[in-house]
């Protein structure tokens, strides 16, 4: 699988580290929605890094939703709860990350 992203991205770096924790092979493709010749308006129709495509070539965006993805590939460790309240609780602490960081 291919990640789109840019090497500052934060969104981008939270998908890396899940990446490496699960040790999936991947193919990192330095983008920056900021440049000219950017694909990533192409991929993403918000326009943002991290984009995800998969060996079938499907493409997943925001990071939330690809770190979802990887989760039901089934790599060791689980880094999300399968169902149930402390899957909403880790999805909270995820999103209070993220606006943290959308906010800074
Ligand atoms: N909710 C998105 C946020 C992604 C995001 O804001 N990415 C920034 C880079 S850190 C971006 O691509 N911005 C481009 C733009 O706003 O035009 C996610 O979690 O993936």
């Amino acid at each position: 699988m291919k990640l789109l992203a840019s090497l500052t991205s934060p969104y981008a770096r939270k998908i890396r580290v899940i990446l490496a924790e699960k040790a999936l092979p991947f193919e990192l493709v330095v983008d920056s929605p900021w440049e000219a010749n950017t694909r990533i308006p192409e991929l993403n129709p918000l326009g943002k890094v991290p984009v995800l495509i998969t060996d079938e070539g499907e493409t997943f965006f925001d990071s939330p939703v690809i770190a979802g993805y990887l989760e039901t590939l089934g790599a060791p460790p689980a880094l999300l709860p399968p169902a149930g309240l402390d899957a909403v609780r880790v999805r909270q602490t995820e999103a209070l990350a993220d606006g943290v960081t959308d906010a800074a």
